[in-house]
């Protein structure tokens, strides 16, 4: 299988995660692409988005809930447990999901021109932002339960906060949600998502992180 991924992109990160997690990195060529420059990878996703998995018949799967369901199957369901645990790492994942991208959103719309267009835009996303972390502060059983899909996808989307927003000093009032989150990066999953060139992954082009998502 080829994953087609971006360095900094939180659902690449979070799928890389998960094929460490399921200990499939040796099943898996890396291809770095900046899906924003880079129109190759249209060819076997329309939407032209990372994260992309080439299967070995030349179909791809996308988006990244529906490769990690994919890899999950792969090797035994222990990312995604079964009932009644399902439905809540699904749901966390889906926040961490709904994180990421509202964080990407800001990032990106604050890059143009300021009008009152932006500020509603930004507002709308800082809403969910903030809405998002407080809820997963407020209610912290899951920081304790076993690794499962939803912690990846929350990490990564801490991971990519932390990095892009940090005015937004989302750790200052959340203390639980930081220590847990400061705690987890330590994984190798989260550290060889960050860096994959420190994992047992093949690389197909160039390793080095450059591609700005
Ligand atoms: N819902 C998608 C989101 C994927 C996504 O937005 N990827 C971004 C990088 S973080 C991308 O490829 N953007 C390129 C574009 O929007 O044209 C998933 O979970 O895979």
């Amino acid at each position: 299988m080829q994953l087609f991924y971006a360095p900094r992109s939180p659902f690449s990160r979070k799928i890389l995660a998960t094929i460490v997690e399921l200990d499939l990195a040796a099943r898996v060529s890396l291809v770095r692409i900046d899906p924003w420059t880079d129109e190759t990878l249209r060819r076997h996703n329309p939407a032209c988005k990372v994260p992309t998995l080439l299967l070995d018949d030349d179909s791809a799967l996308f988006d990244s809930p529906v490769i990690a369901r994919y890899l999950d199957t792969l090797s035994g369901h222990t990312l995604i447990p079964s009932a009644p645990r399902t439905w809540d790492t699904l749901r966390r994942e889906a926040l961490g999901d709904s994180l990421a991208e509202a964080v990407i959103r800001r990032f990106v719309d604050r890059l143009g021109p300021h009008d009152d267009r932006l500020e509603r835009v930004v507002a709308r996303q800082e809403a969910a932002i903030t809405a998002i972390l407080d809820g997963l502060e407020a209610a912290p059983d899951w920081m304790r339960a076993p690794t499962d899909l939803g912690h990846l996808a929350i990490a990564c989307a801490l991971d990519y906060l932390d990095g892009r927003s940090p005015d937004l000093e989302w750790n200052a009032q959340r203390r639980l949600l930081a220590a847990w989150f400061y705690d987890f990066r330590e994984n190798s999953s989260m550290k060889i998502a960050a860096d994959p060139t420190i994992g047992t992954f093949r690389s197909i082009n160039s390793p080095h992180p450059s591609a700005e998502v």
